[in-house]
């Protein structure tokens, strides 16, 4: 982070309604000077070992809260939160913050939380997307099938769109098992009255 030697990439998401690109998922590249480019898989467990996950994660945030307050106040940016921060405390008065400071509209910001590190603290983690949601802020559970896979925290968090793992989409085309647990994903989240984003 001193050396500024992370960078965001942007994942945009189209709605396929309308074939546009309605917003995008930010994603952390780090260029290490011997290294090269290093992916997420790579260094975001290590911080989330270490706590640096901490200062790096609030720095994300910071972005992409600067990046919406110079777009247009259409496209969205979905931002993936670490188990640390979802159960560290700092999270909403750095989101109150930021949202004063900017004065973006929350509904722009989209926060993802991984069933993993939801399921950590179910009772904390319900409160926290609680207090996400009463500030306008939308949520979404990310890597969605690939964890816990418990659909007893669809009843238990209150959300807004479910994130349907990679794994599941790349080969929709090809293999029947992935097209139908795709298609009772879909079926279960907007039973459920919430939105899908598939991943990949
Ligand atoms: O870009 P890529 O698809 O390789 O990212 C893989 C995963 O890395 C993401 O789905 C997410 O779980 C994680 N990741 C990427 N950027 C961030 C970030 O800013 N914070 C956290 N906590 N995880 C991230
Ligand atoms: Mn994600």
């Amino acid at each position: 982070l001193e050396r500024k030697e992370f960078e965001l990439y942007l994942q945009p998401q189209v709605e396929l309604a309308s074939r546009r690109v309605i917003g995008a998922e930010v994603l952390l590249r780090w260029h290490h000077p011997e290294l090269g480019m290093v992916g997420p898989d790579r260094f975001i467990p290590i911080a989330e070992e270490s706590g640096l996950i901490l200062p790096l994660g609030d720095w994300v945030l910071q972005q992409a809260v600067g990046l919406l307050q110079r777009w247009d106040g259409t496209l969205r940016l979905a931002v993936n939160l670490s188990a640390r921060q979802c159960h560290g405390g700092a999270l909403l008065p750095l989101l109150d913050q930021l949202l004063r400071e900017s004065g973006i509209d929350p509904a722009l910001l989209e926060l993802e939380i991984t069933e993993s590190a939801a399921m950590q603290d179910p009772e904390r983690s319900r409160d926290l997307l609680r207090e996400l949601r009463a500030r306008g802020i939308k949520v979404a559970i990310d890597d969605f099938g690939t964890g816990y896979s418990s659909l007893s925290y669809l009843k238990l968090f209150e959300i807004d769109r479910i994130k349907i793992d990679r794994g599941f989409v790349k080969d929709i085309e090809t293999d029947p098992n992935d097209a139908v647990i795709v298609t009772a994903t879909i079926g279960l989240a907007h039973a459920l009255g919430l939105g899908v984003v598939a991943e990949g």
